[in-house]
């Protein structure tokens, strides 16, 4: 079939400003006329000349207008001069299985269409977000182009009379004025699958979940929370690792997440945690919308906070068959994830490196084979297997954990803290606070925290006190290519190594979400509860934040 371009005047639109992982606005928002393909066509922009012939990954995370998007995404790059786009089956992929695409073909980079854990449906969240060729989020050089061209667009390329059935696996050919164009629709799953089965030793793993190995056949709930997750859960906890159908629930990707707030935490994740606490069973996980993120906890609810989940997985890494082979480099963590990684990586004498919040900070440190594994305190974990975050290797990785000790995930936390002591973490969020009063509160903050007479001062609460160390806007120079990121968020260390950290979060679509993270390292004391132990700092991060007064919020929306 002859098709031929298009090119149409457009203006440009405010905002389009990805932030700490794509852009992310109301569907509505997108749906406006020229809104995505503007947005789209500043993607392409931004990779020069590159795009001719180029192959390019596309999917998402089965969220509202994710469909549409991908038959309109097709349109503008066979315009662009894209020779082939790689397309998940009804336009779904998981974030994670997008890395992976990207690294296996070899491909120019990524689209992906999702909003993460923000939720889904006509009313809600859509997002774009663009990956480079190493199968990461692009860095901030890459969308700052993007957004810069944004401001300045004047004209889209779209091809008219392309249609394809994105349902229908198999090679679409066409010919765009005169010059090849493909596109390929894949298996959603098949890829990512294989890859999982380089990584772990499944064998191993069937046997475990089977009880095949130890006469008792492993109870686990797992939560896709009607997000992308459902069908590679079932490939492989229930085809593959011959889990029981009733362990997997909310498998259907449904376009609004079946009304879930798809953020696996203790507070939208309820279902899991109220079930696993009824004492049932060994482990229990849940993913967010597009998969990438991780929640984790034991039998009777006991929960694993993203922090220590990591400095468990960087303490046994060697059970893995993908790190046995490849050899374990270094590790690395968001700033404000607790520090309980740092401990594993002194006492293995492995490179620790602090980044900002957001998974784009970490890929440069992997490609120059000097990190390993990584996390972030948001339920984030992942390794250089791929350049994202992945919600299903960690529980895979969990469970070759709980395989390789045989215990059970309280006793691989209790021993874990009886080694190397705990780092207490609590995070407090206040979802869709006015934006104006937020950012006066940071600006205030971080004057008063970054004035000369700040450190040395002495704050007491509880009958505890805590004297400042180090304040500052944190600021990242990456080692690899010497980029520095400033402002990325406020940070008050105290001389016994606790920490207050605030920021505005960068993935909401209206308002301001505050985010409030606290930590604190006991030797011994290890068995607390972390809202206790942390009470007294968290009421000294108020009183010097004056958050209340104006946030106009006595309690926050969400605590991790
Ligand atoms: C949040 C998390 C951050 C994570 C990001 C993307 O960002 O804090 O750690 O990388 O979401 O995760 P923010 O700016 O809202 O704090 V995902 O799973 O939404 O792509
Ligand atoms: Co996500």
């Amino acid at each position: 079939m002859a098709i031929t371009v298009k090119t149409v005047q457009t203006t440009p639109f405010e905002g389009q400003k990805p932030g700490t992982s794509g852009l992310r606005k109301k569907v509505k928002v997108f749906l406006e006329k020229n809104y995505t393909e503007n947005f789209v066509q500043c993607i392409l922009n931004a990779n020069g000349s590159e795009i001719s012939g180029s192959l390019l990954v596309l999917g998402g995370d089965g969220r509202f207008y994710c469909k549409e998007a991908s038959e309109l995404i097709v349109k503008i790059c066979a315009a662009n001069g894209v020779s082939k786009v790689l397309v998940g089956q009804n336009g779904i992929l998981s974030t994670p299985a997008v890395s992976s695409l990207i690294r296996h073909n070899n491909a120019l980079g990524g689209i992906v269409l999702t909003a993460s854990h923000n939720p889904g449906g006509p009313d809600n969240d859509f997002g774009i977000k663009f990956n480079c060729r190493n199968g990461g989020p692009a860095p901030d050089e890459v969308t700052n182009e993007i957004y810069k061209l944004s401001t300045q667009i004047k004209e889209y390329k779209i091809v008219d009379g392309l249609t394809i059935d994105l349902g229908k696996l198999g090679v679409n050919n066409f010919e765009v004025e005169g010059k090849p164009f493909v596109v390929e629709v894949i298996d959603s799953v098949a890829n990512y699958v294989n890859h999982m089965k380089e990584i772990f030793d499944f064998a191993k793993l069937k046997d475990f979940v089977s009880g095949a190995s130890n006469g008792k056949p492993l109870k686990m709930r797992i939560d896709s929370m009607n997000g992308v997750t459902g069908p590679y859960v079932n490939d492989i906890f229930v085809n593959c690792l011959g889990a029981s159908k009733d362990f997997v629930v909310h498998t259907t990707p449904l376009s609004d997440f079946g009304g879930l707030h798809p953020d696996p935490n203790l507070t939208y994740a309820k279902d899991l945690v109220d079930t696993v606490a009824k004492g049932d069973y060994d482990i229990g996980a849940a993913f967010d919308g597009d998969g990438d993120r991780n929640m984790i906890i034991g039998r009777s609810a006991f929960f694993v906070t993203p922090s220590d989940s990591l400095a468990v997985i960087a303490h046994y890494l060697e059970c893995i068959p993908y790190f046995k082979k490849n050899g374990i480099t270094g590790y690395a963590r968001s700033m404000p994830t607790a520090s309980a990684v740092d401990l594993v990586a002194k006492k293995l004498g492995k490179e620790i490196f602090e980044v900002p919040t957001g998974w784009k900070y970490f890929g440069n440190l992997m490609d120059a084979n000097r990190l390993c594994l990584c996390g972030e305190e948001s339920f984030g974990t992942g390794s250089n297997h791929i350049r994202e975050k992945d919600g299903i290797w960690a529980v895979l990785a969990w469970l070759s954990i709980m395989q390789h000790t045989g215990k059970s995930i309280e006793d691989i936390l209790k021993a874990h803290w009886a080694a190397y002591g705990r780092n207490y973490f609590t995070r407090y969020d206040y979802e869709e606070c006015d934006l104006d009063p937020c950012n006066e509160m940071m600006a205030t903050m971080e004057k008063l925290i970054t004035s000369s007479e700040f450190v040395g001062k002495e704050y007491s609460s509880g009958g505890k006190t805590y004297k400042v160390k180090v304040a500052d806007n944190f600021s990242y120079t990456d080692p690899v290519v010497n980029t520095v990121s400033t402002k990325q968020g406020l940070r008050i260390v105290f001389e016994d190594g606790s920490r207050i950290v605030m920021r505005l979060s960068g993935t909401g679509s209206s308002g301001a979400t505050v985010r409030l993270y606290i930590d604190s390292y006991e030797k011994d004391n290890v068995l607390g509860k972390a809202s206790e132990m942390l009470k007294p700092l968290i009421d000294i991060a108020l009183e010097i934040s004056q958050l209340p007064k104006y946030t106009g919020r006595n309690a926050p929306t969400v605590i991790t």
